[in-house]
């Protein structure tokens, strides 16, 4: 009882469910490696979609390197026995529990809502869909840049007027209003489900900031501490006036930044010991469920980070989490997380940021890599068997050199858009997320999994509050 037994296939990623017919990819091949599949104005592949299951029933849904992307079988078999593949074993126990999960999304940034608007507006359609539709991976989670970031054409705040200290000429910019705004809101026309909006800053206004620019070596200037937290509460007040509403709200992206000497792009610095999270007093304006997570920047200053924030009584009682970013993961064990995670049990742990093709020596996009969905795949099941709660991936959507950036950092995304063709690519790095966003839902808990004898195999395993379970593998 309680155990699932079954064989492995010589697959890479399967997932237990019941589904229905599926619109096909359509690939291109751009390399070696792997293909895209590719979508356009009048046609775009779907994923298979979650029904019953009988007793003993499951279904396999598997994305391979050389032809299958959500490729679905049903499984008929009491208990699960598949048989006749190799000998490695996975053993499922739902009664050992861990960490509720939050969910599974990408970012509204800038470089996003400027590469969707050059589609005609049935691909834009087809591409909002193919993330946030039951049609589609049914992302959850959404972040959003309070103001400019470096994936955005030019470098800019609400707020850009000397000595405004009443913040009497903060406004949106014409980013939230035709890139940011109406794509979130379609989204959420599409979306079975509430998204969960979370946003940060990149920088305050740079007459807020010691280097009085806003990248590079730069400080919050102590007498704008309350006018910075008050252009926070303007941010919330303008977004819900378009009925956008968030959930979380991290004080500083990347605070390590704003550290280093010409940084190139937007940041400011921040330590550990600078308490500002209680000067946001976002329970006195109305927008008390929002949740402060502090550090959005790599786990490597875990668990220190958080100790420092949290040792601060006036701190503790603001922050409700600690975001993650995937850069220097290589550098630095998950065991990172699991110590915060056993230091502070009542608070949780997001990954809000992960990108491939952002080291100096990788190409910034590479259209069909496999490599790459391997990348983000073992390290989402990484995070989530050590307590991390959900996994946020950086631009959804990039062009064919990765950007547009007004600072040359240009990276890759699950989505590139090629606006002369009116097409748009969905990279294997799209189906990677998929696996886990579509099939292991908000408030599903991780449950104990086993891989005996698999080497190559990796997985993470969750009880969906239908009562299915969820088991994710990565055959690298
Ligand atoms: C869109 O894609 C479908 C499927 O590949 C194809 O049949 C159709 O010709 C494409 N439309 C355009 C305008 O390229
Ligand atoms: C607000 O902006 C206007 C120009 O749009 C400028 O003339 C005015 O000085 C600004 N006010 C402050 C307080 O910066
Ligand atoms: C916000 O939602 C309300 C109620 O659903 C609606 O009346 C209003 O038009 C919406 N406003 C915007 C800007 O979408
Ligand atoms: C270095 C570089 O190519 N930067 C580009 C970043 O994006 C902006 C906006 O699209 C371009 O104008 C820059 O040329």
């Amino acid at each position: 009882m309680g155990k699932l037994h079954f064989y492995w296939i010589t697959l890479p990623i399967i997932i237990f469910h019941q589904a229905v017919l599926a619109n096909n990819c359509i690939p291109r091949h751009y390399g070696k490696s792997s293909f895209v599949c590719v979508c356009n104005a009048t046609y775009c592949d779907s994923a298979p979609i979650v029904g019953d299951l009988a007793a003993g029933q499951a279904t396999l849904i598997t994305s391979t390197r050389a032809d299958a992307r959500f490729r679905s079988t049903i499984v008929n078999a009491s208990p699960l026995y598949l048989t006749h593949y190799t000998a490695d074993e996975i053993f499922i126990d739902a009664s050992v529990q861990y960490q509720k999960i939050m969910g599974f999304g990408g970012a509204f940034t800038d470089a996003s809502g400027i590469n969707i608007a050059k589609l005609s507006v049935l691909a834009q359609q087809n591409l909002l869909k193919s993330y946030f539709s039951t049609d589609g991976i049914e992302y959850g989670l959404g972040r959003v840049p309070i103001g400019g970031s470096d994936f955005s054409t030019r470098a800019y705040t609400y707020d850009d007027f000397p000595g405004d200290d009443s913040l009497s000429n903060f406004s949106l910019a014409r980013e939230d209003l035709f890139f940011k705004i109406p794509y979130i809101s379609w989204a959420q026309s599409l979306s079975s489900k509430p998204i969960k909006l979370f946003a940060s800053p990149w920088s305050a206004p740079a007459w807020m900031k010691s280097n009085g620019k806003l990248y590079g070596k730069g400080y919050l200037l102590q007498e704008y501490y309350q006018v910075w937290a008050d252009y926070f509460i303007r941010f919330f007040e303008e977004y819900k006036t378009h009925n956008l509403t968030f959930f979380a709200v991290s004080p500083q992206n990347e605070p390590m930044d704003g550290n280093i000497p010409d940084f190139p792009f937007n940041c400011m610095g921040w330590t550990a010991g600078k308490n500002f999270h209680s000067n946001l007093r976002l329970e006195t304006k109305g927008f008390a469920s929002i949740k402060i997570m502090v550090m959005d920047d790599q786990r490597i200053l875990l668990p220190k980070w958080a100790e420092t924030v949290l040792a601060h009584p006036e701190a503790k009682k603001y922050v409700a989490g600690v975001a993650v970013h995937w850069y220097g993961d290589l550098l630095s064990p998950p065991i990172a997380l699991t110590s915060f995670h056993e230091k502070f049990p009542n608070h949780f742990i997001l990954a809000t940021e992960a990108c491939e093709g952002d080291k100096p020596w990788q190409k910034a996009v590479s259209l069909g890599s496999w490599e790459r969905l391997e990348s983000y795949a073992h390290n989402i099941i990484e995070d989530l068997n050590h307590w991390v709660t959900g996994w946020v991936d950086w631009n959804l959507v990039l062009d064919e050199k990765g950007g547009p950036n007004w600072s040359g950092n240009f990276v890759d995304s699950p989505i590139i858009i090629n606006n002369i063709l009116d097409e748009f690519y969905k990279q294997p790095m799209y189906y990677g997320m998929g696996h886990f966003s579509k099939y292991i839902p908000e408030d599903s808990v991780r449950i104990g999994v086993t891989v005996i004898d698999g080497s190559d195999l990796f997985g993470t395993a969750f009880l969906r509050p239908d009562g299915k379970r969820t088991i994710v593998i990565l055959n690298r």
